[in-house]
């Protein structure tokens, strides 16, 4: 039997719980696992609904907050660390899923799927989702990117969506992931970058499985929330650096059975508004640390200030960009924040005018082809 985790913060109520009851509803499915960052309102919602949840499908459902487990700023890493905790301690189930609690595509089926691969055998299952070529930006310029630059060799780059919150690991595979040091820390957004690293640094068998109906959620916020999990997910890479990586291990990947025509069409940020950001707030101290990379990437930053610029940005130009950044880009402090999410953004802007507007087919085999192409680079 399994154990379905939601991490969850503020969320819309009904969504959340109609996700917890189609999880409590699935005969693989045990205990479903909330896990709240703090006592609020959608708390206490998906509080006053457990019991009849509970009676229309005969499965507990657990309410918890998460623990203070990690050292960085208390996130979804501690949330899904907690999930992991309890699993161990108050469970004898043989697997755990995760799915993020807003998602308004979830069905039955995701868990039926990640069930299937299990029982072939795999000790970790992935699902992943058609993507518009403007989304996953964070993915494929800053993780995919990195893994490709790290690890070269290894399956690490050539997992489909390291972000992804939609996983299932067996009992084997939590073992692990709780006695590591580094995945125990990482409390911040950083942690499906950790799980995706533990993964294949152990090791583990690895199933892709894809979802073509995609996972339709909550839009983002603020711009100010996507330089959070930018910095967090470029800082549990550069954590990483070093560390051996072992090839060959067993990754399948199942075949992408068609995109859904919205998700072909959707532009998922606003050019105009983002194009602006590359002008706004230089500081003496970014405009300094702007020495540190190639000539083109350095003037063509410093004319940003004036006027938005960011077709230096292309692939070659990134690539070098990145490894400056691996080398000397420090959290927490704000001239580097701040110069790391423009510098990403003039990298996202100039693939989305050169590559994006071809249309969707040629983006992503660009994307695919970029990677490709750091990993030789690396190697
Ligand atoms: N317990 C807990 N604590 N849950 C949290 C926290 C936290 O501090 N922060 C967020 N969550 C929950 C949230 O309620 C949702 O269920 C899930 O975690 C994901 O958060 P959301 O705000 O929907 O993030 P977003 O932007 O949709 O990102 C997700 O997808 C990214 C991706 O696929 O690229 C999320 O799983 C990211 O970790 C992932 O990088
Ligand atoms: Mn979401």
């Amino acid at each position: 039997m399994s154990v379905v985790v939601f991490p969850f913060r503020t969320e819309d109520h009904q969504v959340a719980i109609d996700n917890i009851t189609t999880a409590a509803g699935h005969h693989r499915v045990d205990n479903v696992v909330c896990v709240g960052f703090e006592r609020e309102a959608t708390y206490e919602a998906i509080d006053r609904a457990i019991p009849n949840i509970e009676s229309s499908t005969g499965t507990e459902v657990s309410l918890i907050l998460q623990e203070r487990i990690g050292s960085l700023r208390p996130g979804k890493g501690d949330g899904m660390n907690t999930a992991l905790r309890f699993f161990l301690q108050r469970s004898d189930s043989d697997r755990i899923h995760f799915y993020d609690t807003d998602i308004t595509s979830f069905t039955a089926e995701w868990i039926d799927k990640a069930e299937a691969a299990a029982d072939g055998g795999y000790d970790v299952v992935r699902h992943y989702f058609p993507r518009s070529s403007t989304d996953a930006m964070i993915t494929w310029m800053i993780t995919r990117t990195g893994f490709a630059i790290m690890s070269p060799e290894s399956e690490l780059p050539l997992i489909e969506q390291p972000l992804g919150g939609e996983l299932l690991f067996t009992r084997r595979a939590v073992e692990r992931l709780v006695a590591d040091e580094r995945v125990r820390a990482q409390s911040d957004w950083g942690i499906d970058t950790l799980y995706t690293f533990a993964t294949v640094h152990y090791g583990f068998s690895v199933a892709e499985t894809y979802i073509p109906r995609g996972k339709i959620h909550k839009m983002y916020g603020s711009l100010t929330d996507l330089q959070t999990m930018l910095v967090e997910c470029f800082a549990a890479i550069q954590s990483l650096r070093g560390l051996s990586m072992p090839t060959g291990t067993r990754h399948d990947v199942e075949r992408p059975a068609g995109v859904p025509p919205g998700v072909k069409q959707t532009v998922a940020y606003d050019v105009e508004e983002t194009i602006q950001l590359l002008a706004a707030d230089w500081t003496p101290g970014q405009e300094s640390l702007l020495a540190l990379f190639p000539p083109a990437v350095r003037d063509g930053m410093l004319e940003s200030r004036i006027y938005p610029r960011f077709s230096y940005m292309d692939d070659r130009a990134w690539f070098e960009t990145y490894a400056v950044l691996l080398d000397h880009f420090r959290k927490n402090d704000p001239d580097w924040e701040a110069l790391l999410f423009k510098l990403w953004i003039a990298r996202v802007l100039q693939y989305t005018i050169s590559d994006a507007l071809r249309g969707y087919d040629h983006a992503l085999a660009h994307l695919q082809e970029m990677i490709d192409r750091y990993r030789m680079l690396a190697r």
